[in-house]
């Protein structure tokens, strides 16, 4: 009889487990915003290139005023194939390509202007940038991108109505010409001095009014429906809010774009977007290999760090951003070789990192499945199907999904993908790993959306837990996986300060070697011990090495002339000498001038260096840290052996400072110098105050 009931119960349940699995249960309903078959596409790209290139490129500025002559661009060995060729083999998926930047100068031989390639030297006038660029992404495989400055520094007639005819025709050629154009960047910068055909004045708009954004986007979506616009106006991915390539840990696709376009949102909050966001408008996070964006050769040696490659990717594409990394092309008309050698060691880095998953052949479970229908299972998101899921009843919006792996296995990424074309939900979300039969906390997070990346210290774990414990509406996963990368060593930090005192750091427990010679360190080269006083020019190269592992780091290298260890201030228009030091401290951090209606511009300081030196440049460090940076936008330097007789240098603008408050590097033709005279004339913002970080010369060797 007890074995009857059995095999009844047996039968019952299996009855109900096949009725449950076969019955079909309603997806989950999405949750507005959602994006569009086009942003789905746009989403999946996930990392492309940006190559700058321009009369700046030989010009040797980041903005150009507008007056430069066409006949300066003249790139000796332009080959577009080596671009796609670099591009493709980092395993981006496209080019987006500065068609026209700021001055005006066109890439293209467009038909409603003289100021482009027809009139350079480069083929002789007959050479097209775009379109060698449209055939070698063909042959590539990569999409192409545009970027057209809406801001004209050379159009007669911008901030008119002519001009918009004008930049509408010359979309409509970009658009038409040269096949499918994936993406249309269209910056913020917009508005200011400028030579406006020999106008040479100050020409602001109001950017929202002046394009009629609605109606610009109305003819590109007619000619292009496949083309998505980015940046200003009603777009459909935005900008991440800074120039550095990391979006926020929390980052929403939504945006509040009415907000937004109502002038009721800061640049800043598109870090994160906005969790009641009524958009769809994705972040695109945008970053140069090196400080500027154009290629300048002083940048040589300050392509960045691949430690911080490192970081960029996973704080954008790991953060539910898109990257999209600037490649300066150089005056040849190529992609640099330090650029080109920093690519290759970030791909290296990417594809050990995700080399091989770990939760594939894991045990699957979860806390609740919708309707308990196998098609919602736990399971699916390690079955590498993009459009399967693990979804949870309607009105669960907290859940747990665990994976045990068949032995204790090491660990130290995990990567999750929510459905998103049912919505971006989940608001919170935290990590447990199983030791040895404990858990143990390693994420606490926030937002999911298209793809999070975490990175945390390797574990060896039987299991690993996903706890999400807050959503808009039930839960709709797509994909989770996990890896162990290889440890990566962070090559180590240098500093010198004014005295000539260097001071080398690395992550703790790491050893670090150095030289001074210009030679490549190895564990045999001199073992830093403490800081050391090293007064005359030198080029210092260090690594670290994790001694746990026997894993070296990356080399870093730092040119310095001089120590300013003679150095002092002669005046400065505002606060006592001792806070003008800090300009000449070795410390960018450390600010002269603080933003207070004391300071007004003109500023000036003049510095000793306390003996003659032969010159050719000088930089200027902005401040580095705070709310309000009080940039310097335009500058005068002059020179001088006797502090009465000054020659000038330099003058002119700090472009692009307020979007990317790098430092800054002038150069000048060399010459003999003991006194230098920094004038500040113009600030960004309305304050009229300045700081400065720090300022230095550039040695003649
Ligand atoms: C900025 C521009 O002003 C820069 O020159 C550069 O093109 C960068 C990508 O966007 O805002």
């Amino acid at each position: 009889m007890k074995n009857h009931i059995k095999t009844i119960t047996l039968y019952v349940s299996c009855l109900f487990i096949l009725i449950s699995c076969t019955e079909t249960v309603a997806p989950p309903t999405a949750i507005n915003p959602t994006p569009s078959e086009k942003q789905l596409k746009w989403h999946d790209m996930q990392f492309y290139a940006f190559t700058h290139f321009s009369l700046n490129t030989f010009t040797n500025k980041e903005w150009g005023y507008g007056d430069e002559s066409p006949t300066l661009f003249n790139p000796t060995a332009l080959d577009t194939r080596q671009w796609a060729r670099i591009v493709k083999d980092a395993g981006m998926k496209g080019i987006i390509i500065t068609a026209k930047h700021h001055d005006g100068f066109c890439l293209w031989p467009s038909a409603y202007t003289e100021r482009s390639v027809k009139n350079s030297p480069w083929k002789n006038g007959q050479g097209d940038v775009v379109k060698e660029l449209a055939e070698a992404c063909k042959e590539y495989g990569l999409k192409l991108g545009i970027y057209l400055s809406p801001w004209d520094r050379n159009h007669p007639e911008y901030g008119k109505p002519g001009y918009i005819t004008y930049f509408r025709n010359q979309l409509k050629e970009l658009l038409t010409n040269y096949g499918d154009v994936f993406e249309i960047w269209f910056d913020g910068a917009n508005g200011g001095d400028g030579y406006y055909g020999g106008a040479n004045e100050m020409r602001k708009i109001n950017t929202l009014e002046y394009y009629n954004w609605e109606e610009t986007y109305k003819m590109i979506y007619d000619i292009s429906p496949n083309t998505l616009t980015w940046g200003v106006g009603p777009s459909e991915a935005r900008w991440i809010g800074n120039e550095e390539g990391r979006a926020g840990k929390t980052n929403w696709a939504p945006l509040r774009q009415k907000d937004e376009l109502a002038g009721k949102v800061h640049y800043t909050e598109f870090m994160s977007g906005h969790i009641d966001g009524e958009k769809w408008v994705p972040g695109e996070a945008d970053v140069s290999t090196r400080p500027g964006w154009f290629y300048h050769e002083v940048e040589d040696d300050k392509v960045r760090p691949i430690e911080e490659m490192v970081d960029i990717y996973y704080e954008s594409i790991g953060r539910n951003a898109n990257l999209l990394l600037n490649i300066p092309i150089d005056k040849r008309g190529l992609v640099n070789e330090h650029d080109e050698a920093r690519l290759k060691e970030l791909t290296a880095i990417i594809k050990a990192d995700f080399k091989t998953e770990l939760l594939v052949n894991s045990e699957v479970s979860a806390t609740n499945v919708r309707g308990n229908n196998k098609v919602y299972a736990a399971s699916n998101v390690i079955n590498n199907q993009k459009n399967s899921y693990w979804a949870t009843d309607d009105d669960i919006n907290s859940a747990s999904i665990t994976f045990e792996f068949k032995e204790p296995t090491n660990v130290n990424r995990l990567l999750l993908q929510e459905y998103v074309k049912l919505g971006q939900r989940v608001k919170t979300f935290n990590v447990e790993v199983n030791i040895n039969g404990t858990w143990k906390t390693v994420a606490n997070e926030t937002t999911i959306g298209y793809k999070r990346i975490l990175r945390f210290p390797r574990v060896k774990a039987n299991a690993i837990r996903v706890n999400i414990t807050d959503a808009k509406g039930c839960l709709v996963i797509s994909t989770i996986k996990a890896y162990s990368a290889p440890t990566l060593v962070k090559s180590p930090i240098i500093e010198r300060n004014k005295n000539g005192v260097i001071k080398l750091s690395a992550e703790q427990n790491n050893n670090i070697f150095y030289t001074l010679d210009g030679t490549t360190p190895t564990p045999n080269s001199t073992l830093y011990k403490k800081p050391f006083k090293y007064t005359e020019a030198v080029k210092i190269k260090a690594i670290a090495l994790n001694t746990q592992e026997n894993i070296t780091s990356a080399v870093t290298t730092s040119n310095y002339g001089k120590s300013k260890e003679k150095w002092g201030i002669v005046s400065a228009t505002s606060g006592d000498l001792k806070t003008a030091e800090k300009v000449i401290d070795g410390n960018p951090r450390t600010i002269w001038g603080l933003g207070n209606n004391e300071h007004k511009l003109p500023q000036e300081i003049i510095i000793d260096m306390g003996s003659q030196l032969t010159i050719n440049g000088f930089t200027y460090f902005p401040q580095q840290v705070g709310n309000n940076l009080y940039l310097i936008s335009k500058y005068e330097f002059y020179t001088s052996t006797n502090k009465t007789k000054w020659t000038k240098q330099s003058a002119g603008e700090f472009s692009n400072i307020k979007n990317n408050p790098i430092e800054q590097i002038k150069t000048f033709k060399s010459c003999k110098a003991r006194y230098l005279k920094f004038i500040a004339t113009a600030a960004i913002g309305n304050s009229n105050s300045v700081s400065i970080g720090e300022i230095g010369v550039l040695e003649n060797k």
